[in-house]
């Protein structure tokens, strides 16, 4: 029962130890049935002779057909593609003031943690690089329970209330008649919602830009978007707000290297994590809490509890509190990543929920979703889902139980079990929840305070620096092009305007059309026949910050390489001894350089001396690399120029304003492309030292770029 993968070695945590039972690996072992017996023959079902009708009796034949015809679970409805990843979490000092949680108190615990990243809107055989929200769900393995922060990459969502999640779901999704788009906004129903709808102007906007398409899952901020309570050792409640911050920096690609990298690797980014864990490149996340006094509660121009606001950092600082690593790769996709059930439900003593009207929703619908997809409510008996501590209660029974669950009681109070299992005082760590006053009426309403749909969007759009805005009106230009109705073109153009005069001009120039004065159509229409339009119109426009920096990607950056692939385009022929130079200094700073070649095989160096081929340039894309070396070579870089896919790699890779270096004659690839017009560009390197370029590979992308380099027609 050994296992045998690498990763193996890495961990030894607690909720490893609890997974290490359940690990079964056929190494050196006999086949068998589910039952146990050998098995002799898994070619051949049991027949009537050589040329004869199929036996029913053939017991390992219908065993092995059944299990195989039962494989698929349901998708998740939402959040169905995704990938995962083990870890765990150190505290840096403990946060007691605010929390008796003993993952935020205990500094000497490395608590495992198990996290699944996804897109939302497609099904579990899209592409990773759809435009979309991502999801970043953590499950802590505490020692006092499970801890599930599901989360997102954006740190707001498009509704307020959960009644209206299955409207915004089913607008997203494929359109019911047709089945079409997968994985994709840009369709007539979702505009014609978030048109009506402009509670979800702030998510959308943030949708519209670079955040949506991230370089990686490990380049990714992460958000709780709820504000929740942390709840201290006397009883007295802080409101929080969790963010997950990337050491790597938050990175984005352009939209046209999403839709390529579509073509080229349609889990890009599934296979980045994979990738950069088997490599040791552990990828890092700071925990941060916003953290609002219970008294403030009321300070602010948004509500706290509307969660398509943030709290901008400018107003409460975000103090990091702890470290997440992810260091081991899953044993099976099918038994840990999907059978994972994350819910923002499980929370642990120290931690509790608050009144926005979004979580309290989610409350109820992870258990119900888990039970369709999952198909019991053991759910939780599934390894990956285990707590590391124990499980005693008088639940009992149900499809698929694990557990054996000794004694004569299933009940309490009893006397004939001597009242096992015991209740837990709060002293001993019993959950009790918090007590806030409540008194109030019944009613079916929106909070008037959270009527302001347009402040955040417009603070949001004011913070970026113009290539960052530029993007924004290139995918509103794209999104809103591809509906059909001219009347959710027009409504869509309207409420951007009430976003950003600026902003919805550009756009409509891309669209060819005007900004109307008015929405024509009556919104009661839409909304319904006896509805009061006025109850649903948004309330004023407030300005009470001019910028938040930390909304803007510039500000996010790292100066690390780590990771980062780069293409060393060569032929037969090339300088073998800078070459090697270069790959060693780039590996030094845990970059990920490959030999990518006119042919596959080995390629030989001008000293005649084979080098190994990672890629032929014909197998891969220029969008799969974060940065490009052409070393020089006379005949190596004549073999590249003869082959028109280095020149596109070269054309691309400056359209999408990456760094490039050559040395010596590789600089005739720059000669030969568009390269000539950007030889003074601050991220093209010719003749310069590894250090140069690895600087010009941490800024990510050369954006000052962006502007001449659009123009290039790869
Ligand atoms: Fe979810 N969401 N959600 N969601 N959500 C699910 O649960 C739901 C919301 C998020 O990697 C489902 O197990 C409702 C906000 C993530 O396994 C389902 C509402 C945020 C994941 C569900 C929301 C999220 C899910 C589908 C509105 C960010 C993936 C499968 C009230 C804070 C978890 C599942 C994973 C998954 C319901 C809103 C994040 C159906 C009803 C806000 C990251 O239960």
């Amino acid at each position: 029962m050994k296992n045998s993968n690498k990763n193996q070695k890495q961990s030894n945590s607690s909720k490893d130890k609890n997974l290490e039972q359940f690990r079964e690996e056929g190494k050196d072992k006999k086949m068998t049935t589910n039952q146990g017996v050998k098995v002799n023959d898994t070619n051949n079902s049991l027949k009537a002779g050589e040329r004869g009708g199929t036996l029913l009796e053939d017991f390992i034949l219908r065993e092995k057909i059944t299990h195989f015809d039962h494989e698929r679970i349901p998708e998740r409805i939402v959040h169905a593609r995704g990938s995962g990843a083990h870890g765990y979490f150190e505290l840096y000092e403990s946060q007691e003031k605010y929390t008796k949680a003993g993952i935020f108190t205990d500094t000497k615990r490395k608590t495992p943690v198990f996290v699944r990243f996804s897109t939302v809107a497609g099904n579990k055989g899209s592409a990773d690089l759809a435009r979309d929200v991502r999801g970043f769900s953590t499950k802590f393995y505490t020692e006092e329970g499970v801890f599930d922060l599901v989360g997102n990459n954006m740190p707001i969502f498009f509704i307020q209330d959960a009644m209206k999640f299955p409207d915004l779901i089913h607008a997203v999704k494929p359109e019911p008649d047709r089945d079409i788009p997968q994985a994709a906004s840009a369709h007539d129903t979702f505009y014609d919602f978030v048109s009506l709808t402009t509670e979800t102007l702030h998510n959308h906007i943030w949708v519209m830009s670079d955040r949506a398409i991230p370089r990686s899952y490990r380049m990714m901020e992460g958000f709780g978007i709820h504000t929740f309570r942390l709840i201290n050792k006397e009883g007295k409640s802080h409101f929080v707000k969790f963010h997950w911050k990337p050491l790597l920096g938050v990175h984005s690609v352009t939209w046209d290297e999403a839709v390529k990298i579509h073509g080229a690797d349609t889990d890009f980014h599934r296979r980045d994590l994979w990738d950069a864990i088997e490599a040791g490149h552990y990828p890092e996340w700071e925990l941060g809490f916003q953290i609002v006094p219970e008294e403030d509660e009321h300070k602010f121009d948004f509500d706290l509890l509307d969660p398509t606001k943030l709290i901008p950092e400018e107003m409460v600082p975000v103090q990091r509190i702890g470290k997440m690593t992810l260091n081991r790769n899953p044993d099976n996709f099918f038994a840990e990543t999907e059978q994972v059930a994350f819910h923002p439900g499980h929370l642990v003593p120290g931690l509790d929920f608050t009144n926005d009207p979004l979580l309290q929703g989610r409350l109820f619908s992870y258990t119900d979703t888990q039970l369709s997809r999952l198909g019991s409510p053991n759910f939780h008996e599934i390894p990956i889902n285990r707590p590391v501590n124990e499980v005693h209660n008088n639940q009992r029974d149900a499809h698929m139980r694990m557990t054996v669950n000794k004694g004569k009681t299933a009940y309490f109070p009893n006397s004939i079990g001597g009242g096992c299992p015991h209740l837990a005082k709060m002293a001993e760590g019993g959950f009790t929840s918090y007590e806030e006053r409540i008194d109030a009426k019944k009613v079916r309403e929106r909070s008037e305070s959270f009527s302001d749909h347009f402040s955040q969007p417009a603070l949001f759009y004011r913070s970026l620096k113009e290539w960052e805005k530029n993007h924004i009106v290139d995918a509103y230009t794209f999104e809103i092009g591809k509906c059909t109705y001219d009347h959710v073109k027009k409504r869509m153009l309207y409420v951007i305007a009430e976003i950003d005069k600026d902003l919805a001009k550009k756009v409509g120039k891309g669209l060819g059309m005007e900004i109307p004065k008015e929405i024509e159509e009556p919104v009661n229409q839409a909304i319904g026949a006896d509805a009061d339009v006025k109850k649903h119109q948004p309330g004023k426009k407030k300005n009470y910050l001019e910028k938040s920096d930390s909304l803007s990607q510039t500000h996010l950056k790292s100066d690390s390489i780590v990771s980062r692939k780069i293409a060393i385009l060569v032929g037969d022929g090339f300088d073998g001894e800078a070459t090697m130079n270069m790959k060693k200094g780039l590996e030094e700073k845990g970059a990920m350089p490959k030999i990518i070649a006119t042919h596959g095989g080995t390629v030989k160096c001008d000293k005649n001396k084979d080098h190994k081929v990672d890629a032929a340039i014909l197998t891969t894309e220029s969008v799969l690399f974060d940065a490009f070396y052409v070393p020089g070579g006379e005949k190596s870089v004549k073999a590249l120029l003869d082959e028109p896919k280095a020149k596109k790699f070269i054309n691309e890779a400056l359209k999408h304003c990456k760094a490039i270096a050559v040395e010596k004659e590789g600089e005739q690839l720059l000669d030969e492309t568009y390269g000539k017009d950007f030889k003074n560009d601050a991220c093209v390197f010719i003749n310069k030292k590894v250090a140069d370029f690895a600087h010009g590979i941490a800024q990510h992308r050369n954006w000052e770029r962006e502007e001449k380099a659009k123009k290039i027609p790869a």
